[in-house]
């Protein structure tokens, strides 16, 4: 048809398939999105919130252009305002905070609602504007860095196998992921294991959607991982089927650790994890006797106090067995450890060392900050604390510019709203952290009213404020050319060319891919086995008896808090649920329906009560990802959810708060 085009993008969202699409445009308008299928591992399907995406973008409430607020902060009042004057007011309160407090009273907070590598989380966007001016630097911890950190004690690294070799595996434990919700394309790849004999079990205190497609479900105590790994290798050692010669070439601390692993026999973790000893035994068997076994954990099993310790601990599995040996064997947490995209985040253009905030301490961190410049995040709906965080944005002397595509519940606080483009306005360079391919976003169309592009948002800031570092300046293509110029061995031969017109590319691994079979990147080479003694750290949730713990995990309709303003997706998600077993019910006197506060020291939000045996006794839960507007009551999850970090690289709790259920006063 004339004028038509189809152009090769990618999906930019904090989801591990990273999905490839192909937009077709009309005379300048996008009217279609389809999934590519040419991409081997997303194979043309989208999901359920992204088949809406170009209908997001064409939203009646997309920010259009710049705005400056005109009512109290929080009443999310603005008036229009040209670039001009919004870059001019942003000039001088900077200058003036830089002059008066110094360039580490300005904290760039940068959310994961874009991964790409040129305008999202993953790349340098803005990094560079803001070195140059001393900011603060930010730590977006917010995600998986728990898990990261304790996988890399063990591994060396927190990358690990292809999912696609899932299609390999005899065993599959999907342990602590919701693989149909949070990233349902690795399912395909599961079922073709399933069609080569392989048998499939779901390790998560919810009996989620996965675990029903599961062939079995063990219903695990939250924060007791470590606990069961331990005992699924007590049976390995029982059984004798350790690979001693994976062990004594490619492992240390095998002593102390095998000493660990007597400690925990099925009887005794059946106690700690809450799993019927001959469960444990059961899957301990099926461990000891299958090769290759896959696990893929994600990140819900992380946001725990013992989150860093259970990816560690769950790590030796593959060790004792040998699994590492075999395509279809091993672990995967997230893929990204396979990417080496060059990030050069030019701290050469420091003035001097500075801080580093860390993402889930924004509430207690905010204290000593006079501008929050928030991008690709919504803090107040999906950080901790959120009565905290409120208190720190209602600040007078708080200076916040937030740069938008929406009219989230965090710009209702800021004093200068940018409007953003979305990711059929822009080009940009992605990989996705659940497979191993590159992608590459072309821009479909124009972006509407006055949106800008991250990374032009910084040009034209540095330009108004007489900035010279040239490499500010530095185009979209030019920073994309940057970051495939590091001469890594994996990205040989993908040249931006060549994305361009493929639209993605297989990074160099082989395929089928044993990324450990001969040794492991820690500077031994050698897997290292957790120390005795630190195998094993309980959560708050593990640790205290009786009280409810509280989950709050992926919703099937949003991604985070992006589309939870989508009229259609709103519709589907329903009003806000807890999932409250029926011991726990009865013992509350709570009814099915009814509407309870869900509460704790740190304040409260609303829900109504699901009675279900999805959940096990003394756990509760309820979705992440509504916006505070748009709930009942003002309030999220992560109104109970407290400011405390998991045991490594200060990861958030997001599923460890203990809560009580109250019926609500009044109608
Ligand atoms: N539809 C949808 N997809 C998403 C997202 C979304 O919001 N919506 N978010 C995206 C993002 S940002 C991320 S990081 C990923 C996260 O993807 P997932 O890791 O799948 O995220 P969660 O749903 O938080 O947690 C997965 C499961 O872990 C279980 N779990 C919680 N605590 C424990 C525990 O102590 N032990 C065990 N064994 N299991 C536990 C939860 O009950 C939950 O079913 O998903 C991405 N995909
Ligand atoms: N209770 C609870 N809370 C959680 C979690 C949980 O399990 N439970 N999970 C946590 C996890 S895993 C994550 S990753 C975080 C995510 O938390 P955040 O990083 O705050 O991400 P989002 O809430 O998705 O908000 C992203 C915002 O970025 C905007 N955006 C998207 N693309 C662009 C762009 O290109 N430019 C600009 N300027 N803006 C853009 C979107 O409109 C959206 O409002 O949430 C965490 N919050
Ligand atoms: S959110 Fe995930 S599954 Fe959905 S289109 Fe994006 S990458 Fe694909
Ligand atoms: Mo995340």
């Amino acid at each position: 048809m004339a004028g038509e085009l189809r152009v090769l993008g990618a999906c930019p969202l904090d989801c591990p398939d990273g999905c490839s699409w192909v937009v077709t445009v009309q005379d300048g308008k996008a009217v279609k999105m389809r999934g590519n299928p040419d991409q081997p591992y997303t194979r043309g399907a989208l999901c359920v919130k992204v088949n809406r995406y170009l209908e997001h973008t064409q939203a009646d409430d997309r920010i259009l252009y710049p705005m400056r607020r005109t009512g109290p902060k929080g009443s999310g009042q603005f008036e229009r305002i040209s670039w001009d004057e919004a870059l001019e007011e942003i000039s001088v309160r900077l200058r003036r905070i830089i002059d008066e407090h110094g360039g580490e009273a300005i904290w760039p907070y940068q959310g994961t609602g874009s991964l790409g590598y040129i305008h999202g989380c993953e790349g340098v966007a803005g990094r560079r504007f803001w070195n140059v001016l001393g900011a603060s630097k930010h730590a977006l911890n917010i995600c998986s860095t728990a898990g990261n950190t304790g996988l890399t004690h063990t591994n060396g690294t927190a990358a690990g196998m292809d999912p696609e070799n899932f299609a390999q595996s005899k065993l599959i434990l999907l342990w602590g992921t919701n693989t149909l919700t949070s990233g349902h394309h690795l399912w395909k790849f599961i079922q073709d294991g399933r069609a080569n004999g392989a048998h499939v079990v779901a390790i998560d205190p919810i009996r989620t959607r996965t675990a029903d497609q599961a062939d079995e479900h063990l219903a695990i105590r939250p924060g007791t991982d470590a606990v069961l790994a331990l005992a699924l290798l007590n049976v390995v050692l029982s059984e004798g089927t350790q690979d001693e010669e994976f062990i004594a070439q490619h492992t240390q601390g095998w002593e102390d650790f095998s000493a660990e692993i007597r400690k925990y026999p099925p009887s005794i973790a059946a106690e700690i994890t809450g799993i019927p000893a001959e469960d444990i035994h059961r899957l301990g068997m099926k461990v000891a006797h299958t090769r290759p076994t896959a696990i893929r954990a994600t990140q819900g099993l992380q946001r725990h106090e013992g989150g860093g310790t259970a990816l560690r601990t769950i790590a030796a599995i593959p060790g004792v067995t040998g699994d590492w040996r075999h395509p279809g064997g091993g672990l995967v947490y997230s893929t990204s450890g396979h990417v080496h995209l060059d990030i050069d985040m030019r701290d050469d253009l420091l003035p001097k060392r500075v801080r580093t905030l860390t993402m889930t301490k924004l509430a207690s961190q905010l204290d000593s900050v006079k501008c929050l410049w928030v991008y690709g995040a919504n803090p107040m709906a999906s950080t901790s604390d959120s009565n905290g965080i409120r208190a720190q944005l209602e600040r007078e002397d708080l200076f916040t510019v937030v740069m938008e595509q929406f009219p989230t519940d965090t710009v209702d606080y800021a004093d200068i709203v940018l409007p953003a483009t979305m990711q059929t306005e822009h080009h940009d360079l992605h990989a996705g952290y659940g497979h191993l391919y590159l992608m590459w976003n072309e821009k479909a169309v124009e972006p509407p009213g006055e949106c800008l592009t991250t990374a032009e948002t910084f040009r034209r800031l540095a330009r108004h404020m007489g900035l010279t570092e040239p490499s500010l300046y530095d185009s979209d293509l030019e920073l994309a050319e940057q970051l495939l110029s590091g001469g890594h061995p994996s990205l040989e031969g993908v040249t931006l060319d060549r994305l361009r017109k493929e639209g993605w590319v297989r990074m160099n691994y082989p395929q089928p891919f044993a990324p450990f079979a001969d040794g492991f990147p820690t500077p031994s080479g050698r897997l290292r086995f957790p120390p005795a003694g630190k195998a094993y750290v309980p959560s708050q949730s593990a640790r205290t008896a009786g009280g409810l713990t509280l989950l709050t995990p992926a919703s099937h309709t949003f991604l985070n808090t992006i589309f939870g303003n989508n009229p259609e997706l709103r519709r589907r998600a329903k009003d806000p649920v807890v999932l409250v077993h029926p011991d726990d019910a009865r013992a509350r006197g709570l009814q099915d329906g009814q509407r309870v506060r869900v509460h704790n020291a740190g304040g409260e939000f609303l829900a109504d009560v699901e009675i279900s045996d999805r959940v096990a006794r003394g756990v509760v839960a309820s979705t992440k990802g509504r916006w505070r507007k748009h709930s009942p009551g003002g309030a999220t999850t992560n109104a109970v959810v407290e400011e405390r970090d998991a045991d490594m690289g200060r990861g958030p709790v997001y599923h460890d708060n203990q809560v009580e259920l109250s019926p609500c006063a009044g109608p």
